[in-house]
């Protein structure tokens, strides 16, 4: 158990562009940012979390254009639009920057002439490959089949005058930071940095543009403006008062404790940000967590897709605290993870409705049946009380300990793992027999309290990611604000023992799977319909006379389909015969968040040694099945070679890259 005794604590989302609504993959990464704020806050840390709108830009220039308003009305109106999501979505950040607003611009007008005149910024000529949607230039060897290697997409030559900032002093700073360092997570993307970015030489970066007037202008040559990092990434310590009178926590705050991005922007936080802190002599922020996309169909959810999956539909669906339990459940740091409506309405039932809301709903219900709704003072421990009340008990060091790392999805499951405990604790005492016998009383309070008990510690620990819904939770298992205080997560008995319940509305209402999705893909058709590009031929037309024949009785599938199947690359790091079978193998393999056992029926042709330490490819998103008493969590790819399998292996690729 952590206390912290107003400890500063500081995070921050990136800060979004305002070209286009929010989308489900920023409700991401700021409920994310959300929960770990207001966990950090329950454990008693002075808490500074940071979000806002980066809303400079050629790209927003061109879009106010074409709607015929100033860039300031646009982003006004768009920046609106997030500021009603966080609200909707219960987003409790604390101070929200927009890169317009005035003390922002000048602090950042000021750093760079700071950087300027410490010779780290010099006049130049850019010539390069230029992606106007990331507004990024890249060079050739970063070109991906000669397209931007974030977005995929097409990019034009540019050539002018610009500044430049000097990275080349700082590689040697920033190689150790990725390498020796716990500065970015997950780790593994280090080396992918290190490869494509350092050794290579790091690039001096472009950081003026004269051929748009959408930004901060550079006050000593004022045909430049301040092109887009040095503006964007200096947010997080202009709103907190560096380099303007507005703010006063800039002592109190910096170095940050978490800037949490996605994968895009990683190395922009990775090399460029601290390289920028470097030359300004300040300290670096502590920790970089890069999270992976949200996927629909394969591509990265963004703003073309934003309305197919719209958060507010979601929400009036299913409830803000729905989506935010879903999307951080889904999410394993450093990896993609694949919206589906199917796994989403799914889970809300399996979790929230089946498990969560199940629990609650018994619990109250039984003790209102069986003593009115106050449980008697005289109570008596028994059976399966202490390994449920170790687990209870246990509960919030373990969380405390993924939040610590922002490994949500681990500290969401660790969280749900006791609730299934606590169900099966009522398949275990079996309350109903109890209540047929008046000499069990006792008992069935005591039974009641310990679900009591275990109820109110998961939903304190759980309202920082689900802040609307506990406290109807509260309410209903009669905790007062005490009882739902953190410090009393790892002890049993806080509640009084003849508490009284109130049973209320079901948190959670179980969904109808069909029919929602029905209602849902119409949805979903009407809005794909609505924002639809000219249609492409279809591939197969396309093709030339040579193009190949599928075998006879093999179906042909859409992308979407394929796209379903989750491939990555997955360390095998340990390997044993599985004693009831000749066929399988058991391995643990190391799938880039963690670890997994697969059961693989390959033991006729590979023996453990030779597999351990190999690099294998995973089928990540199987369901899983019990295989001779093995519970086998996705599958490992081989070809069949006639009389023999032949696994396929992989070199040089980390554990958890994704595979298509
Ligand atoms: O990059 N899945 O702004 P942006 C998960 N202004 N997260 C996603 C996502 C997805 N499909 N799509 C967006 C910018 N995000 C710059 C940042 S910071 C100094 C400047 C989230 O509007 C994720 O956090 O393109 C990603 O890094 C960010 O939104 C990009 O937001």
């Amino acid at each position: 158990m952590q206390k912290h005794n107003g400890e500063k604590y500081y995070i921050t989302t990136p800060i979004y562009y305002p070209s286009g609504n929010p989308h489900i993959g920023h409700c991401y990464t700021t409920a994310a940012c959300d929960s770990i704020a207001r966990y950090k806050r329950m454990q008693g840390c002075d808490v500074m979390f940071l979000t806002g709108t980066d809303e400079h830009g050629q790209k927003i220039e061109q879009k106010a254009n074409e709607a015929g308003v100033t860039p300031k009305a646009y982003v006004d109106k768009i920046v609106e639009k997030f500021k009603s999501l966080w609200q909707y979505m219960n987003i409790s950040y604390d101070r929200y920057i927009r890169t317009t607003d005035d003390y922002h611009v000048a602090a950042v007008q000021k750093i760079f002439k700071d950087l300027y005149d410490k010779g780290y910024i010099y006049k130049g000529e850019y010539k390069g490959k230029y992606c106007t949607p990331c507004e990024s230039f890249w060079t050739e060897s970063q070109l991906v089949d000669g397209k931007c290697p974030d977005c995929g997409r097409p990019v034009v030559e540019a050539k002018e005058e610009a500044y430049f900032f000097k990275m080349s002093p700082f590689a040697e700073r920033i190689e150790k930071l990725l390498t020796e360092t716990d500065y970015l997570r997950p780790k593994t993307r280090a080396l992918e940095l290190v490869n494509n970015f350092i050794k290579p030489g790091l690039a001096d970066l472009c950081v003026s543009r004269t051929s748009f007037r959408w930004g901060i202008p550079v006050t000593f040559d004022e045909k430049h403006v301040v092109y887009v990092w040095i503006d964007a990434l200096s947010n997080y310590i202009t709103a907190l008062g560096y380099g303007n009178d507005r703010y006063n926590d800039y002592d109190t705050f910096w170095p940050a404790d978490v800037h949490m991005v996605a994968k895009d922007i990683m190395r922009f936080h990775a090399i460029i940000w601290p390289a920028m802190l470097m030359a300004l002599d300040l300290p670096l922020p502590k920790h970089l967590a890069v999270h992976g996309w949200i996927t629909f169909d394969g591509k990265k959810m963004g703003k073309s897709l934003g309305n197919v999956v719209d958060p507010f539909m979601l929400g009036e669906r299913y409830g803000a605290d729905a989506i935010r339990y879903h999307i951080l459940r889904e999410m394993a740091l450093g990896a993609d993870s694949s919206f589906s409506n199917e796994i989403m309405i799914n889970r809300i039932n399996t979790d929230l409705a089946n498990g969560l809301g199940n629990l609650v709903s018994r619990t109250v219900a039984m003790a209102e049946k069986y003593f009115g709704g106050t449980l008697p003072e005289q109570q008596q421990s028994g059976d399966f009380d202490d390994d449920l009340i170790a687990q209870a008990t246990a509960l919030s060091a373990i969380v405390d300990e993924y939040v610590d790392k922002t490994q949500l999805n681990k500290a969401l499951e660790a969280i749900f793992n006791v609730v299934a405990r606590a169900n099966k604790y009522i398949d275990e005492t079996t309350p109903w027999i109890l209540a047929k016998d008046e000499s069990s009383y006792p008992r069935l309070a005591c039974v009641l309290y310990n679900l009591l008990e275990t109820i109110r510690i998961v939903s304190t620990l759980l309202s920082a990611f689900m802040p609307s819904t506990m406290p109807m939770v509260w309410e209903q298992i009669g905790a007062d604000k005490d009882a739902v205080a953190y410090d009393t997560t790892d002890t049993f008995g806080t509640l009084p023992r003849t508490v009284t319940v109130h049973k209320g509305a079901i948190i959670f209402p179980r969904i109808d799977v069909e029919k929602e999705i029905g209602e849902l893909n119409k949805l979903i058709s009407t809005a794909q319909t609505a924002s639809a590009k000219p249609a492409e031929k279809p591939a197969v037309e396309k093709k030339a006379s040579g193009a190949a024949e599928k075998p006879e009785g093999v179906a042909v599938i859409g992308i979407e389909d394929f796209m379903k199947v989750r491939l990555c690359a997955a360390k095998i790091l340990a390997c044993e015969p599985v004693k009831k079978s000749r066929k399988l193998l058991k391995l643990t393999l190391d799938d880039g968040t963690g670890e997994r056992t697969v059961a693989s029926g390959i033991a006729q042709y590979y023996t453990p040694d030779e597999l351990t330490g190999k690099t294998v490819v995973l089928v990540s998103n199987l369901k899983p099945a019990v295989l001779c008493g093995v519970e086998s969590n996705g599958m490992i790819l081989a070809a069949d070679a006639g009389d023999d399998v032949k696994v396929i292996f992989l070199e040089d690729i980390a554990p958890g890259s994704l595979i298509r």
